[in-house]
């Protein structure tokens, strides 16, 4: 129940130039002016015309036939017949966050787009995070690739950052896109699978277009199964350019880096945790908004001179191929920050329209021709999605800059355009609006005049060609279990593939060539004959492994935002509650008290303690942690209490840390389980250290062998 004082609405529906979305620190929180309250005000129709009686429709008497007349029924119903818009054709589930970007320093040097000028000011940004492949209602903790799409409401116009959360992609060339995505989508005849790529089109597809080796290689690796949203890296993917006041341009890449680090669920927890909470990804960015716990990520990018484009062993404008940070390192330049939850899933996570087009002047595209497809594809689609080409409208898409220009009508127009001429040039409106010569500053937008002197042709690049170096670059760099978990992804998703000539090919054609030893680990799991030798001969690159790729070297240094279950029953140590609590707030990490059922646990000195929620109910895999504390009565409850044992033994298996205190370390003997790293005993001063270094590792992997003999 809320216990919010109602306020009078402060903003009304009003057709203005711009949206007050806040393009200075003062306005960052203020309503926009779409924003409608609706507390204290009368229930209406939408002509504002006050309702008397919202139960019951006109009727000729109590028992007689309904009235066509009834207006206000027909206007409620028809209403509702239209509320569900085409859902997006990939990328369909999502969740939205408004935040801000700050630059950290003038970047002058490198670009002129104004928000990357001033350390002071606050861009307004929207973001939505995405799976691609499952429908609107479908699991958030699949596997797949996450978008990561960024809105910036700039003073000079919107620059949309459209990316993922894996910087490469699955084909070369925008032409394949419609062929990649029918292949991984659900199969046309049941509609089956929903949300994974684990079905024979998908690995049909694939395995016939060895471009995709890199990307699959990614999507199969611990990558897929992100912690949490506010733990995945960001990729712009393509090669842009950034260009300064002079003109001067350079190709970069955009990165995205987490604060909290980047780090994954492990398999069984991902696929338990899309069945007893499917918007466990959705609830943990609200959640962490909500109580001001705010996920940051670092902008940055990986600069090359234009002089040296054609220095690497890959071509800049494949969308295959990553730069390593080994070669091109991270430049930061600023921090963006998402503080607030949408007001409304509908009007602003699902009708924001974002393209790869939409940027603004300092920042230009490369000729990457997957980047060049898609500047075309995302405005063609909202036309349909959302109903006519006045999508740039919807307040969660008007830019906070003023637009003006002689584009009119079409459906859903919400302008009120005062002037006559809608053209130009023209003498009527004085001119007006007019061009806006492209200057050092605050110009107009000018494309950068690269130089191309070709014929026109359907060709891909010779430089485009080499497909395995880099995903056995990736597989290289991965720790001991990080490939452990690619074999057994691999395994798992071509498992569930029915016709044995596309697992062949996939072992065989694709990671036979990537790297011998995966692809005989698969095919014995497959039950298939390993593979001698690959099919192509691999050009040797400059580098053999990127220690920036595996996550085992991406973690934060630190327990901030993570979640520990505090398991406990009647006779609890609640002393140790309370250490256990204070310890993990002072280091930003958060506690849940459950027990066997919702009802309060009383403490062994007779405290009654009010329980977060019951163990069924916020199980296992919703926490990164598991303290027990002692007292003796509440561990003989636990000892014989299924629900609490499963609960233990899933956290084991799970590879999570665990901390029994006192009396709690008699459960070892029950569950049969041994101390290591992260399974810890002992009284609490003692016990708190080694429990959060284990909870600052993530996961304990060296339990990994040993946690598979517990059932899952
Ligand atoms: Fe795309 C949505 C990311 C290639 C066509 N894409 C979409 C979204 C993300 C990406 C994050 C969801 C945006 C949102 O939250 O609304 N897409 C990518 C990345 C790609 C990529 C990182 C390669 C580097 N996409 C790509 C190609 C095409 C599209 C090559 C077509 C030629 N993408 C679309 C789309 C979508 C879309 C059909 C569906 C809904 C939408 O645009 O607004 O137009």
């Amino acid at each position: 129940m809320s216990t919010k004082k109602p306020v009078a609405p402060k903003s009304a529906l009003a057709g203005t130039d711009t949206l007050d979305r806040g393009n200075t620190n003062a306005k960052l929180d203020s309503l926009e002016k779409f924003r409608s309250d609706a507390t204290e005000q009368a229930l209406r129709t939408n002509q504002g015309v006050k309702v008397s009686d919202n139960q019951n429709t006109l009727k000729v008497g109590a028992r007689g036939p309904s009235l066509l007349e009834d207006f206000i029924m027909r206007e409620k119903i028809t209403h509702f017949d239209h509320e569900r818009i085409p859902e997006r054709i990939v990328h369909a589930r999502g969740t939205g966050a408004h935040g801000f970007f700050q630059t950290y320093e003038n970047h002058s040097v490198l670009t002129k787009a104004g928000f990357l000028q001033d350390p002071s000011q606050k861009t307004p940004v929207f973001v939505r995070f995405s799976t691609v492949q499952g429908p609107r209602g479908s699991g958030d903790t699949v596997r797949d690739v996450r978008g990561f799409a960024v809105k910036f409401f700039t003073d000079e116009g919107n620059f949309d950052l459209v990316g993922n959360n894996m910087p490469v992609f699955f084909i070369q060339d925008a032409i394949k896109f419609p062929d990649f995505v029918h292949a991984v989508k659900p199969e046309p005849h049941n509609e089956m699978p929903t949300g994974g790529s684990a079905h024979d089109t998908f690995w049909d597809f694939v395995s016939l277009q060895p471009e995709s080796a890199h990307m699959v290689i990614w999507a199969m690796s611990d990558r897929a199964i992100p912690k949490s949203l506010r733990s995945m890296q960001g990729f712009g993917v393509h090669t842009f350019r950034l260009v300064n006041a002079e003109g001067k341009s350079r190709f970069v890449k955009f990165h995205w880096r987490p604060t909290a680090g980047t780090c994954s669920l492990v398999w069984d927890e991902a696929q338990k945790l899309a069945g007893k909470d499917t918007d466990y990804h959705r609830r943990d960015l609200w959640e962490s908004i909500e109580i001001g716990d705010y996920p940051e990520w670092e902008l940055g990018v990986q600069i090359v001179e234009e002089e040296n484009e054609h220095d690497f062993d890959f071509d800049l404008l494949d969308p295959t191929k990553i730069i390593p940070e080994e070669i091109v390192p991270i430049t930061p330049l600023g921090k963006m920050t998402l503080n607030r939850n949408p007001d409304n899933f509908f009007a602003e996570t699902e009708q924001v329209a974002f393209c790869p087009g939409h940027i603004v002047p300092g920042i230009d595209f490369s000729n990457d021709p997957l980047l060049q497809g898609r500047l075309f594809s995302y405005t063609d689609t909202q036309i349909s999605r959302l109903g006519g080409p006045n999508f740039h409208e919807i307040p969660i898409n008007r830019p906070v800059a003023p637009f003006h220009n002689g584009q009119r009508d079409g459906l859903h127009r919400m302008t009120i355009d005062k002037g006559r001429a809608s053209y130009e040039p023209n003498s009527i409106d004085g001119g007006w609006p007019k061009e806006t010569p492209p200057a050092a500053q605050d110009g107009g937008f000018e494309t950068y005049p690269e130089r191309i002197d070709a014929n026109k042709i359907r060709q891909r690049s010779e430089s485009f060609g080499d497909h395995f170096s880099q995903a056995r670059l990736f597989f290289h760099s991965m720790s001991k279990h990080e490939q452990e978990h690619i074999i057994s992804a691999y395994s798992f998703e071509l498992g569930k593939v029915d016709r044995l000539w596309i697992r062949e090919r996939q072992v065989n054609e694709i990671l036979a060539n990537i790297d011998l030893e995966l692809a005989k680990r698969v095919a014995q799991n497959l039950g298939l004959p390993a593979p001698k030798a690959g099919t192509v001969d691999v050009p040797k690159i400059s580098l053999d492994r990127s220690p920036a790729l595996s996550q085992a070297n991406l973690l934060p240094e630190n327990i901030k935002t993570r979640k520990v279950a505090i398991l406990a029953a009647n006779g609890v140590d609640g002393a140790a509650i309370d250490a256990m609590k204070k310890a993990l707030a002072a280091e930003g990490a958060h506690a849940k008290l459950l027990g066997p059922t919702s009802a309060p646990v009383t403490t062994a000195d007779g405290k009654s303690l009010p329980v977060d929620a019951s163990m069924e109910g916020l199980p296992s895999v919703a926490f990164d942690a598991v303290f027990v504390p002692g007292g003796a009565a509440s561990i003989k409850a636990l000892s014989t209490d299924g629900v609490a044992l499963h609960y233990l033994l899933e956290a084991y298996k799970h590879l999570k840390a665990i901390a029994l205190h006192g009396e709690a370390k008699q459960l070892l003997d029950v569950l049969k389980l041994e101390v290591d790293a992260g399974l810890v005993v002992g009284a609490d001063a003692k016990l708190i250290k080694p429990f959060f270094a284990a909870i600052g590792q993530h996961r304990v992997w060296d339990r990994e062998p040993k946690a598979k003999a517990i059932p899952a």
